[in-house]
C-alpha cells in the first residue's frame, strides 16, 4: 500500500515562497501590518501557513505564555492591561491575544476590550490582537497556539491570553498556557461553583479581583480553605495555586500577580514541569492539525455522494455505523478507493 497521503493540500502556487518569507522576516522585527497579516492567516486556517509555520519553527520557544480566565465582566481585560503596564514596566515585549469565543452572547466583548487596551496601543512594545477562533475546525485549540507562535516567533516576552471563561476555551487556555491564572470576583455568585466545576484543577494562580467589594474576604477564604482540601494537590511536590486579591481598576494587588506567575514559573522550572507542558502542548497541536488535516482530506476524497451511501446503509440496517466507519478509514489510507458496500472487502 502506498503512504497515506493524510497530510493537508500543498498551498497554491500563486502563493511565492518569497512573499511568506517577507512576510515572516518583516512580522519577526515587530512590525505590526506584518504581525496582523500573518495572524488573519491563522484565523482564515490559510494553506500558506504550513509554509509560514516552517519559517518560524527555529524561533520559537522564548515567549511566557500567560492566560487568564474567569466569568464575563470578572475583569479578565482590566487585568491584562494592568500586566501589561507592569510587564513594560519591567522591560519585556508584551503580546496580547483576546479570543472571540464566537457566541453570540459576549458579541459586545471585544469593543469593550480595545477601549480598556488602548492606553497601550501606541506603545511599540505593546501588540494586542483579538482573534476570531469562529469557523475553525478545532476552535480555540486550533487557532490558538498558531497564533501564539506567531507573537513568540516575532519576540515578545510575555504573551497574555484573555479567553472568556466558559467549558471547553477555559480548559483549552489550561493546556496552552505556561501559567493559567482563573479570576474571581466577590458577589458574582457563581465564584466559587465554578471552582467546584473544575477551576481547581486547570488554576496556576488565583486572583480574587474586585477586591474593593464587599465579600471579597469571604470568596478569598472560601477558595483557600477549597485549595486546603483539594485532594490532588496536598503533597509537597505539587504547586499549590496562591491566591491573590486584587483590585484591577487600580492597579492594587497587580505586582504581587506578576510575583506569583514568577514563583509559579520557578517552581515549574525546579521541577521540570515546564518542559513537560511544552512538550504535551506540542503533542496537542500536532495532534489538533493532524485531525483538521484528515478531515479536510476525508471532505475531499469522499464527496458528500459515498458519505450519504453509507448513512443510507446505516439507515437500511445493512450496515451499522463502526463498520461504515472503518470503510472510510480504509479507503483514506488507500487514497481515497471507493467503498461501497460490493466492493467491500469481506
Ligand atoms: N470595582 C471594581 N471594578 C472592576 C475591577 N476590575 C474591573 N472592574 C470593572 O469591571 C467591569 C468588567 O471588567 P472587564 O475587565 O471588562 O472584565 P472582563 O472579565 O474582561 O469581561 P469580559 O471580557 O466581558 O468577560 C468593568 O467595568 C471594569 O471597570 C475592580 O478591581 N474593582
Ligand atoms: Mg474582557
Amino acid at each position: 500500500m502506498s503512504p497515506a497521503p493524510v497530510s493537508a493540500p500543498a498551498p497554491p502556487a500563486r502563493l511565492r515562497a518569497a512573499s511568506a518569507a517577507d512576510l515572516v522576516d518583516a512580522a519577526v522585527t515587530g512590525n505590526p501590518r506584518a504581525l496582523a497579516r500573518l495572524i488573519s492567516l491563522v484565523e482564515d486556517a490559510s494553506p500558506q501557513l504550513r509554509e509560514i509555520m516552517a519559517l518560524l519553527a527555529p524561533r520559537i520557544g522564548r515567549a511566557q505564555v500567560i492566560g487568564l480566565t474567569g466569568s464575563p465582566g470578572v475583569g479578565k481585560s482590566t487585568s491584562t492591561s494592568a500586566l501589561v503596564g507592569a510587564f513594560r514596566a519591567r522591560g519585556l515585549r508584551v503580546g496580547v491575544l483576546a479570543i472571540d469565543p464566537s457566541s453570540p452572547f459576549t458579541g459586545g466583548a471585544l469593543l469593550g476590550d480595545r477601549v480598556r487596551m488602548q492606553e497601550h496601543t501606541t506603545d511599540p512594545g505593546v501588540y494586542i490582537r483579538s482573534l476570531a477562533s469562529r469557523g475553525h475546525l478545532g476552535g480555540l485549540s486550533w487557532a490558538t497556539p498558531q497564533a501564539l507562535r506567531v507573537l513568540d516567533a516575532a519576540g515578545f516576552d510575555v504573551v497574555l491570553v484573555e479567553t472568556v471563561g466558559v467549558g471547553q476555551a477555559e480548559v483549552d487556555i489550561a493546556s496552552l498556557a505556561d501559567c493559567t491564572l482563573v479570576l474571581l470576583a466577590p458577589g458574582m455568585g457563581d465564584g466559587i461553583q465554578a471552582a467546584k466545576a473544575g477551576i481547581l484543577e486547570i488554576a496556576d494562580v488565583f486572583v480574587v479581583n474586585k477586591a474593593d467589594r464587599d465579600g471579597a474576604e469571604h470568596t478569598y477564604r472560601e477558595l483557600r480553605h477549597m485549595i486546603q482540601l483539594s485532594g490532588t494537590r496536598t503533597t509537597e511536590e505539587e504547586w499549590r495555586p496562591p491566591v491573590v486579591k486584587a483590585v484591577a481598576s487600580r492597579g492594587d494587588g497587580i505586582d504581587e500577580i506578576v510575583d506569583a506567575i514568577a514563583e509559579h514559573r520557578a517552581w515549574m522550572v525546579g521541577h521540570g514541569v515546564l518542559a513537560a507542558r511544552r512538550r504535551r502542548r506540542a503533542a496537542d497541536e500536532i495532534e489538533q492539525i493532524a485531525l483538521a488535516a484528515l478531515r479536510a482530506r476525508m471532505g475531499e476524497l469522499f464527496d458528500g455522494s459515498l458519505l450519504d451511501g453509507l448513512a443510507g446503509e446505516v439507515v437500511a440496517g445493512t450496515t451499522d455505523p463502526y463498520t461504515a466507519a472503518d470503510r472510510m478509514i480504509a479507503g483514506l489510507a488507500e487514497g481515497g478507493t471507493i467503498v461501497a458496500s460490493s466492493a467491500s472487502h469481506d
